[in-house]
């Protein structure tokens, strides 16, 4: 499955750094895309996020696997007080699979990722050939130039090592 990271409160970096420690202990065969800063999306007026994409393997279901994140997201001190408020640490289910879920608590393939660019473009570095199950198209199909605007990468996936 495919998970987005966000961080745009505090120290950014290090709310990134430990969410992907911590989807360590749960994920298997994790793999990392960089790091980017990139434009807040939503409300303009807020600090820049840093976002990371991951992709993994889990026996979890895809709600067990959200619970775990929401522990995770708390452990971290995420407040939700409105929509798109700053937040130490968001993370997203992306897509699991090819699943199809239109649940109240959790729809999947994240129905707005098709327009953002700070998931597609992190995304696109370790998930190229990624088909989207309900579009049906490819993922660099889906990305549309203005998105490269929207993120400039700050730090290689090679000079992380974790
Ligand atoms: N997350 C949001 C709203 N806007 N913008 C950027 N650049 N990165 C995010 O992770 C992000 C956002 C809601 O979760
Ligand atoms: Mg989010
Ligand atoms: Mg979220």
């Amino acid at each position: 499955m495919g998970l987005s990271l966000g961080s745009n409160k505090g120290n950014r970096f290090y709310y990134i750094i430990n969410g992907i420690l911590e989807l360590k202990k749960i994920l298997k065969n994790l793999k990392y895309s960089g790091i980017y800063l990139t434009k807040p999306w939503g409300i303009e007026k807020q600090r820049e996020y840093l976002n990371i994409f991951v992709k993994g393997y889990t026996d979890l279901s895809p709600f067990s696997l959200l619970e775990k994140i929401m522990e995770i997201e708390k452990k971290y001190g995420r407040e939700r007080e409105y929509k798109f408020s700053p937040r130490t640490i968001d993370i997203d289910i992306i897509f699991y699979e090819d699943l199809i879920l239109n649940d109240e608590k959790l729809k999947i393939p994240h129905p707005l990722m098709h327009e953002r660019g700070f998931v597609l473009i992190p995304m696109k570095e370790i998930l190229g050939e990624w088909v989207h199950p309900v579009l049906k198209i490819k993922l660099s199909e889906i990305i549309i130039n203005n998105y490269q605007r929207e993120v400039k990468k700050v730090i290689q996936k090679e000079a992380l090592k974790i």
